[in-house]
């Protein structure tokens, strides 16, 4: 009788204690390919529709000054994985497939978003595409996840999952793995078992989607890339910008089927959804007023939409403009799980934007990509291209249309100065690709 009174007193109290700690938030981490600022309903299309993320960003925030470290894939998620310039981790430029360029990939020196939720306890997954490196010591089971379905390469035939040369490249961790599916539906689904099999503990997803990267393939579509076939690595369809709408409205009702099952499995308040771009959208896609494409340093290269979703925990609708790079999203997500670490960061853990509203303090930011330089600090952007330089205030010119270079000089002087201290700290690491 004794036992079971302490029992009923005993029990509330602890309950009322274990809130984070003991129930650590599940952690989503969804990323586009080459989708533009303009590509998705809420950042302002009207060609695609996008219900699903339209919805997110209602119940969510919205950010409209998110960028991602690269104008390209590989370093973005180089840095996107490490919280750090994707620099000193080598990897500067994009992995290419061509067979003699394959060689480099993330060092085990670099400690990636993966192992540090491992270490926490956490179940981690990726479930698309990877990018950091081709040969198996490259594979993601080898640096965090402990499961991985998908492609190593920069981008893979939707249907025949064929990489850039040809070659079949779909993997189940380190094995090769033969599954039909159109490549959005496919690691949804293995993402969805995931989440089921992990539904009990807590788990850090990554989903990071092809589209909407060429190949320009639709749901129904053939496969272009097979084996003794001469194929353009585009894709064969004539109508290219409708196939791209399918693209990122296929990617919309897949990241719905996510979003669903966070509730079929009862764990939708616990989880912290996170989507992002990795780059800008080539001439194909919408980078809404921004000037520039995918590659290039104008804001149309990195300037992508983000949206942040945690129900009861961030205010719905708001949205920050805020500036917020790639690599302060593993510092947050650290931050939104409650896990410490000794690790330091470039990144800048930035959950007072989501829970508070608060503005991240100024800082200086920096891209550096194929003779393109930027520093940025506040509303101001110092641009240079070769030889010519630009400056410009994004607050009153997002379209980058008037140079103030020569009328600013001493405010370009401050952030040259600024950039050159940047390139003097990352000049010790070696750049391994382009
Ligand atoms: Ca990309």
């Amino acid at each position: 009788m004794k036992a079971k009174i302490l029992i009923l007193i005993v029990f509330p109290i602890l309950f009322s204690c274990v809130s984070n700690k003991e129930n650590p938030p599940n952690i989503i981490l969804i990323m586009a390919d080459d989708m533009g600022y303009g590509d998705i309903s809420c950042f302002g299309s009207e060609f695609i529709q996008t219900p699903v993320l339209d919805k997110m960003a209602s119940e969510g925030i919205k950010f409209t000054d998110y960028h991602s470290n690269g104008a390209v894939c590989t370093p973005t998620r180089a840095a996107l994985m490490t919280g750090n310039y994707q620099q000193r981790a080598g990897l500067e430029g994009v992995i290419y497939a061509a067979l003699d360029k394959r060689m480099f990939g993330i060092q085990d020196s670099e400690k990636t978003i993966a192992e540090i939720f491992k270490d926490a306890g956490y179940s981690t997954g990726i479930f698309g595409k990877w990018h950091l490196g081709y040969q198996p010591e490259y594979n993601p089971v080898h640096h965090g996840f402990d499961e991985f379905y998908g492609y190593v390469s920069g981008n893979v035939d939707f249907i025949s999952h064929r990489d850039g040369v040809g070659l079949y490249d779909w993997w189940h961790n380190t094995d090769t793995a033969y599954e039909e599916g159109y490549v959005t539906d496919l690691i949804t689904d293995f993402a969805l078992k995931f989440m089921e099999r992990n539904k009990k503990k807590p788990f850090l997803l990554y989903i990071p989607h092809e589209a909407p990267h060429y190949p320009y393939q639709g749901r129904n579509d053939k496969a272009d890339r097979l084996p003794g076939v001469n194929f353009q690595g585009h894709g064969s369809r004539p109508d290219k910008k409708q196939a791209y709408k399918e693209m990122v409205e296929i990617m919309d009702e897949n990241i719905g089927r996510v979003m669903d099952k966070l509730k079929d499995l009862g764990i939708e308040k616990n989880t912290f959804v996170f989507f992002c771009s990795d780059n800008g959208a080539t001439n194909l896609g919408n980078n809404g007023t921004l000037n520039g494409f995918k590659g290039s340093l104008w804001e149309g290269g990195h300037r992508v939409p983000a949206i942040a979703w945690y129900p009861e925990k961030i205010e719905a609708g708001a949205i920050t403009e805020s500036t917020v790079l790639g690599i302060d999203v593993l510092p947050t997500l650290l931050s939104v799980a409650g896990i410490d670490t000794d690790n330091k960061f470039d990144g800048k853990d930035f959950s007072e934007v989501l829970f508070s509203g608060n503005q991240l303090n100024e800082r200086p930011l920096f891209w550096r990509y194929r003779n393109q330089w930027v520093v940025r600090r506040g509303d101001w952007k110092y641009l240079k291209i070769k030889e010519k330089e630009y400056l410009f205030n994004l607050k009153i010119d997002i379209g980058e249309q008037n140079n103030l270079i020569e009328t600013n000089s001493e405010r370009a002087s401050d952030l040259k100065y600024l950039l050159e201290k940047w390139e003097n700290e990352m000049a010790e690491y070696e750049l391994k690709t382009e």
